[in-house]
């Protein structure tokens, strides 16, 4: 069951100038930051609030770490904003399943490792009206994040 916006993910092209913006204007602190190879990703975890389910939401800003990454591609063809939207879940697995069996194709076949350790996959955005939608699980789906 997805309960609650884990996070909506925001592409720019300088990271740290973004950082500077969220706390500037708004306040937000980084959270936390890693470098996810795999993804091709340097990112900004930006806590909002926690949820009722014991996760949390955060704005996670994406800075492509090589020119073949999908934020890279994504930047080059539409420049800085919202890239995607991330539902988390305590059961990536099982509803990436329920979903899949609805006919949205799930990018991955397995989860793969996203921010804080994490386990994520991703559903086509042509499926999901244009959306890039993530689904997130925790690494510790009880702790605070
Ligand atoms: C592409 N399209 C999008 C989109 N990216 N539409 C909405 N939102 C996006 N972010 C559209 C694009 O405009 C094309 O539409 C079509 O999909 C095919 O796109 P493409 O440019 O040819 O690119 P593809 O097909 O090579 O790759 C698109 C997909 C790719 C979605 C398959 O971006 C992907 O695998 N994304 C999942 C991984 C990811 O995004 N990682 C970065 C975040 P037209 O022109 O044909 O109409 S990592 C992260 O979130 C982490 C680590 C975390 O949360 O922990
Ligand atoms: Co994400």
């Amino acid at each position: 069951m997805l309960t609650r916006i884990d996070h909506i993910g925001i592409a720019c092209f300088d990271l740290d100038k973004t950082v500077e913006f969220y706390r500037a204007t708004y306040g937000f602190e980084v959270y936390h930051s890693e470098v996810n190879e795999e993804q091709g990703v340097r990112e900004a975890m930006l806590k909002i609030n926690d949820t009722g389910d014991g996760g949390a939401s955060y704005l996670q800003l994406l800075e492509p770490t090589r020119e073949d990454s999908t934020v890279a591609k994504w930047l080059a063809k539409n420049g800085e904003g919202v890239h995607h939207i991330a539902f988390g879940t305590a059961d990536v697995d099982g509803d990436a399943a329920d979903i899949k069996a609805k006919g949205v194709r799930v990018l991955y076949e397995e989860p793969r490792i996203g921010s804080m350790g994490s386990r994520i996959t991703f559903l086509h955005p042509k499926d999901c009206g244009g959306v890039l939608t993530e689904l997130v699980t925790s690494a510790d789906p009880g702790a605070a994040h």
